[in-house]
């Protein structure tokens, strides 16, 4: 348990609370108080996972709010924009979504998405208005049965448009789809990128981090808006993109979580009686589990990404390796995967200061320390793989996760990623997601009627 937490559970939860409120916008949380925002989609549903602890209509609003925001593909953009055009970019114009077709009116955002963590979200909604009953049971399931339609088609399109060949994995077309921008996974594949003219630009996202040098440079920015251009150039129309954009990757870790949470869909489908639904999202779920299992590496354990357009595997240590624990699946593919996630090239490097996996494996000359996706700790993907132990009935490693994360996020920073060495936090502070990842491991404990985590 966490002898060591340094502060009350009590304080953190309020912090954590303060951290949400500080974001809140009324019927968004903007990722981060100066850095971001606006709404990002996979952040959203970690968001919603959190305020589902305290507040289950507000995390219901969160849900929604993304979900209005759905374009008539069935595609959910990876950012909303909020009124604030003057924080971030790029924003809304720079990306040049005003002209695209299926863009749903009177609602600004990106044109590209982010992995499907929504149904999990979903899931956690509903038990928790369901533990609370009364007025906040009444409206989770309402919530489910309105807003299912749109999960479901959500799930369809990534399932036709970015898997079309039914191979289990999902084709990604930006790094920012993947969540982990500036990760080495993908810099065989931005190498590979000569950027055409691209606009002029100036960046704030430098303006907001104590040390540009954790963020990634202008050259990684300038490939990053020749990709928005390049798909701007087609109104982010879904096969014209396919065939232009010069960043095609099968994602593995996007399509662990389509994997995940289309077994959680479809767990929500059976208790609305929507079974035809429940069977095709079974159908996906071990889609995506085999497609994820068929990139392990033999050798290393970990899996892989594929790089269409140069036909090749793309090998790295980092987290995303861990897919199949994500995904589910075959018991010894997992057994493996959790033993080297606790060895000494993981959990168990010497110099860690907390038992948490870094972004990338310190024992890898790609690792860098300070530099965004590159090396730092990132407490949601924790929380995300503690989600997966605890379906998979692995306390001891959920338990890790939980301790280990309680006390890294007990300086009350709420960083939105961690130096693993010194526990320094960096990025944007005040992180939203960093703080719904507190409340949930705080409200989710793996042993009934455990003792409160405080030492004070
Ligand atoms: C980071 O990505 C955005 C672009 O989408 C950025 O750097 O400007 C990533 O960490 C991503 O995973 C995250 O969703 C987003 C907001 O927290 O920030």
């Amino acid at each position: 348990m966490t002898s060591d937490l340094t502060i009350s559970s009590e304080q953190l939860r309020r912090s954590a609370i303060e951290v949400l409120q500080l974001n809140d916008l009324g019927t968004m949380t903007s990722a981060g108080p100066n850095l971001y925002p606006h709404m990002w989609s996979w952040d959203a549903a970690f968001v919603a996972i959190g305020l589902a602890r305290v507040n289950v209509p507000r995390a219901i609003t969160e849900l929604r709010t993304l979900l209005n925001a759905q374009w008539s593909t069935g595609m959910i953009p990876h950012i909303v924009f909020s009124d604030n055009d003057e924080g971030y970019f790029p924003g809304y114009d720079r990306w040049g979504t005003a002209l695209a077709a299926a863009r749903p009116a009177g609602v600004k955002s990106s044109g590209i998405c982010q992995p499907p963590v929504h149904a999990i979200a979903l899931r956690h909604i509903v038990d928790r208005g369901r533990e609370n009953g009364g007025a906040d049971q009444a409206a989770a399931e309402e919530f489910l049965r309105d807003s299912f339609d749109g999960w479901l088609a959500w799930h369809r399109w990534l399932a036709t448009v970015r898997d079309p060949g039914g191979v289990g994995l999902i084709e990604i077309h930006h790094g920012w789809e993947s969540g982990f921008d500036n990760s080495p996974r993908w810099d065989g594949p931005y190498t590979a990128i000569r950027p055409g003219d691209v606009e002029p630009f100036t960046r704030r996202d430098i303006l907001h981090v104590a040390d540009v040098s954790e963020r990634p440079d202008d050259a990684e920015y300038t490939k990053y808006l020749w990709l928005v251009q390049q798909m701007a150039s087609v109104r982010f129309e879904d096969a014209a993109v396919q065939e232009i954009v010069d960043f095609r990757v099968r994602d593995v870790f996007f399509s662990a979580i389509m994997a995940a949470s289309s077994d959680v869909l479809a767990g929500l489908a059976e208790e609305i009686g929507r079974s035809s639904e429940a069977a095709e999202l079974r159908q996906l779920t071990q889609r995506f589990r085999d497609g994820v299992a068929s990139t392990v590496d033999p050798e290393t354990g970990l899996a892989r990404d594929y790089d269409v357009l140069a036909k090749t595997w793309i090998s790295t240590d980092t987290v995303s390796g861990f897919a199949p624990l994500i995904a589910g699946g075959q018991p010894e593919v997992l057994d493996r995967q959790r033993d080297i996630l606790q060895g000494p090239d993981w959990m168990g490097y010497p110099q860690l200061l907390f038992a948490l996996p870094p972004s990338t494996s310190p024992s890898s000359p790609a690792f860098r320390a300070r530099t965004y996706w590159r090396g730092p700790v990132w407490p949601f993907l924790n929380l995300l793989l503690g989600w997966a132990c605890s379906r998979d009935g692995q306390a001891g490693l959920h338990e890790t996760l939980r301790s280990e994360s309680l006390r890294q996020l007990s300086d009350l920073k709420f960083g939105e990623y961690y130096e693993p060495f010194t526990g320094e936090p960096l990025g944007s502070l005040a992180q939203a997601w960093t703080a719904a990842a507190a409340l949930e491991w705080l409200g989710s404990s793996t042993a009934p009627g455990a003792p409160d985590q405080g030492a004070e």
